[in-house]
């Protein structure tokens, strides 16, 4: 039996908080409003819808939203459980109700004298050795005293595991490049696709190379095909069963799995069901993180993370970074009805960033039922996407200054540049600032005339704007500020869950594909031609498939 934490079951159907039902009155009432009016009106509505918080500036005031916008997203959090809901998440309650699990990552950046119960054993000093653990490893690894199967020292470091032991470290590693050590090469193979482990690999000597294993489960199709391929490829150099225990270590909750492949689990790294995938590039699924910038580093993340949680837990909401982005979510998406969300960091090393989003904010937040099981009446999650600026501007920015889908945008910037050259910097802010005012005021087709325009391409010319966006600016890039900055869309996801009362927490939808993956491989590879059981088109294709893919072999052999 399914038990729904006690705050979350008494709250009643979004559609019927009252909060909800005012808000439907108030969006009809301020829907056409243009972003030109209410700037008009208030001319401190730049300062009025901004403030800052642990470190990051947020510009709210783009956004159409009134005063009494905000009051009746803060009432709907109330009437939605938000605060209790927090408190049950800290609490280390199992409000991951469908696979009865603590859902408990803010206890992976908690100082080490706090105390997180699960199931009232507190779980921080694990959570501390393990990081002690990472630490001795890293600070081993980076030093060269780690030495590989022939004595030579670690150059490369391969981290094996895909979606969320995959997204997390390779987000990290190249959002935190500038911080790495420079004489080692940082690698990630994730897709079964041969490609991925023959182009990560190509180039490198085994004896040099340290494959991390992370797979929560330690039964993932994917990493562990890619496991034993790289087993294959290390034995093959190295000619000696031995060398595994000096060139793989895992990242695991599996210890018995862990065993069975022949890793020494000395030199397993721990952590815990109350970690989802998602949510875990600060528990030891970030191991290539640590050793790429260190442990100090790894720390200082761990510490953004922390500020951002602290900050979620214990600010009113109405001053709440996380709390404000996810109510403005909720407002696009289900009074607006916009369908997506553009996440725009202007900050190269940030380039994986919006792919990151992708899982954390799809996989949480994009469910059918409510925690109860009863089939949604409203839109859940948004569509996460968005690439680094300036690149995009050249690309898709078409789609949202004149397309004619309402596409809300989160500009991230820094102040200063990691690396300053000439007014580059300048250069790339000045976009930031022009694009958010372009789409939120945009061009009349009066002043497109003024320029001199002929009639026949005003219209072509002519900017409606009315094109929300957030702005979030903050010091530079540092680890402390990725932490940070991960720790606001994680909790923006929770607000946004905790509004549609759904488990952000689970990822049923995944499974399907995969149990039928199972039972296609066998028939792809049987010697005979197997009988054929699915759809006709699946049938077909399958057919098709067993026909052709010695095609490719022959031509090579042949070739
Ligand atoms: C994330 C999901 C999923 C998971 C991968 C890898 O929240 O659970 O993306 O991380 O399927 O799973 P393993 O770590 O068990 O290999």
């Amino acid at each position: 039996m399914i038990t729904i934490p006690r705050p979350q079951a008494e709250i009643i159907p979004l559609c019927e908080r009252a909060a909800w039902k005012a808000l439907r009155q108030h969006h009809a009432k301020i829907q056409n409003v243009h972003l030109r009016q209410l700037f008009a009106e208030d001319l401190r509505r730049g300062e009025h819808f901004a403030f800052e918080a642990v470190g990051l500036y947020f510009d709210y005031s783009k956004n159409r939203i009134t005063d009494e916008t905000i009051s009746l997203l803060l009432e709907l959090a109330n009437q939605s459980g938000l605060r209790e809901r927090i408190d049950a998440m800290f609490g280390g309650e199992k409000i991951n109700v469908t696979e009865k699990r603590a859902v408990l990552h803010v206890a992976l950046r908690t100082m080490k004298d706090e105390s997180i119960k699960v199931d009232g054993t507190n779980v921080v000093p694990e959570v501390h050795d393990v990081l002690d653990q990472m630490t001795a490893f890293a600070n081993h690894v980076r030093s060269g005293q780690w030495k590989g199967h022939t004595g030579k020292r670690v150059r490369n470091v391969i981290n094996i595991g895909i979606g969320g032991s995959d997204l997390g470290p390779v987000m990290a590693y190249e959002a935190l490049k500038y911080y790495s050590q420079r004489d080692m090469t940082f690698r990630f193979i994730s897709n079964v696709d041969s490609t991925d482990f023959v182009e990560a690999t190509r180039d490198l000597s085994a004896d040099e190379t340290l494959f991390i294993v992370s797979s929560k489960t330690f039964t993932t199709l994917e990493t562990m095909t890619n496991a034993r391929t790289a087993r294959e490829w290390a034995l093959q150099a190295l000619g000696d069963e031995k060398a595994v225990a000096r060139h793989f270590v895992a990242v695991s909750t599996n210890t018995a799995e862990v065993k069975k492949f022949g890793i020494d689990t000395a030199n397993m790294f721990q952590f815990w069901d109350w970690v989802g995938g998602r949510y875990s590039m600060d528990s030891a699924i970030g191991l290539s993180t640590m050793i790429a910038i260190g442990p100090d580093q790894f720390r200082a993340m761990l510490a953004g993370f922390h500020a951002m949680d602290e900050h979620f837990r214990t600010a009113t909401f109405d001053r709440n970074l996380p709390v404000l982005m996810g109510l403005l979510a909720v407002w696009y998406n289900n009074f607006f009805e916009s369908q997506t969300i553009a996440v725009l960091p202007y900050e190269q090393y940030l380039k994986r960033f919006p792919a990151y989003l992708q899982q954390l904010t799809m996989e949480s937040n994009e469910k059918h039922v409510t925690l109860d099981g009863t089939r949604v009446e409203y839109q859940t999650g948004p569509i996460f996407w968005g690439e680094p600026g300036t690149n995009g501007q050249h690309s898709f920015y078409q789609l949202i200054h004149q397309g004619t889908k309402l596409i809300p945008c989160d500009f991230i910037g820094f102040f200063q540049t990691l690396n300053p050259l000439g007014d580059h910097h300048d250069l790339l802010m000045s976009n930031v600032f022009a694009q958010a005012e372009a789409l939120a005021f945009g061009k009349t087709p009066e002043e497109v005339r003024a320029e001199g325009t002929p009639d026949w391409l005003v219209p072509h010319r002519t900017f409606e704007g009315n094109r929300p966006s957030n702005v979030i600016l903050a010091e530079r890039l540092t680890p402390e500020t990725l932490g940070k900055l991960v720790a606001l869309y994680e909790h923006s996801v929770f607000t946004q869950g905790t509004i549609w009362q759904i488990d952000s927490f689970d990822q049923w939808g995944v499974e399907l594909g995969k149990v039928l993956a199972q039972r296609i491989i066998p028939e792809l590879e049987a010697a005979e031609d197997p009988s054929l059981k699915h759809d006709s088109s699946t049938n077909a294709l399958i057919r098709r498939y067993r026909k052709l893919k010695g095609g490719a072999a022959r031509m090579k052999k042949n070739g």
